[in-house]
């Protein structure tokens, strides 16, 4: 069953994908861009991937409940205690997607330098067909799925748009936020996860 019935799924196969354009009108997205843009606390990461420490091209911020600990390249992520901003927009994100979240990845693009390299949220803590709550907020960036056949589906994600990941679209596709020469300012995106604490 589709997980939001009056919406259009996007993934052509194997997934589900919502995308609610202007989700938050632009005068809230403002409020909310300034507000976790001061306020979270925003920090460079050191993942190992192929044998190397190497730093992550954006500044990250992990809230959540207590329990709710990630852990993806050899590194524990302990999230930060809820802020009231996070729990509010978690509050709504609950509502829409009509389940539970208990933690937030919060991602800070500076600019166009800045980006997220190809992945599938597919850790097992986040069980076997999640949903995915994705928030953006500023500057507008392009977000590519890869299918594992090959179709490639891009979107633009502006200020204020929401991007609902469900399904068994993490089994079969991957995503990124690719560099880009063109002038960015930043942008803020927000993924609720609802991670299983044992
Ligand atoms: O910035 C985005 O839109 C994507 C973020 C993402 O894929 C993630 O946090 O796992
Ligand atoms: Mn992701």
């Amino acid at each position: 069953m589709p997980l939001l019935a009056d919406q259009i799924n996007l993934a052509p196969v194997d997934g589900e994908l919502y995308l609610l354009r202007g989700f938050y009108p632009s005068d809230l997205a403002d409020r909310y861009f300034n507000l976790l843009h001061q306020s979270l606390h925003w920090q460079s990461e050191q993942l190992y991937i192929y044998g190397r420490w190497l730093n992550v091209p954006r500044l990250i911020a992990w809230y959540g409940d207590e329990r709710a600990v990630y852990r993806y390249s050899r590194v524990d992520h302990t999230p930060l205690p809820w802020t009231a901003e996070l729990l509010a927009l978690k509050t709504a994100m609950e509502a829409i997607c009509r389940q539970p979240f208990n933690s937030v990845l919060a991602n800070l693009y500076r600019d166009g330098q800045d980006s997220m390299g190809c992945h599938a949220d597919d850790e097992k803590e986040l069980g076997p067909n999640p949903v995915i709550a994705s928030l953006s907020f500023g500057e507008s960036r392009l977000l590519r799925f890869r299918h594992e056949q090959g179709d490639r589906l891009d979107m633009e994600l502006a200020h204020g748009d929401l991007l609902i990941m469900a399904g068994a679209l993490q089994h079969h596709w991957r995503h990124e936020v690719p560099k880009t020469r063109k002038n960015k300012q930043a942008r803020i995106n927000l993924t609720f996860r609802l991670i299983d604490c044992g």
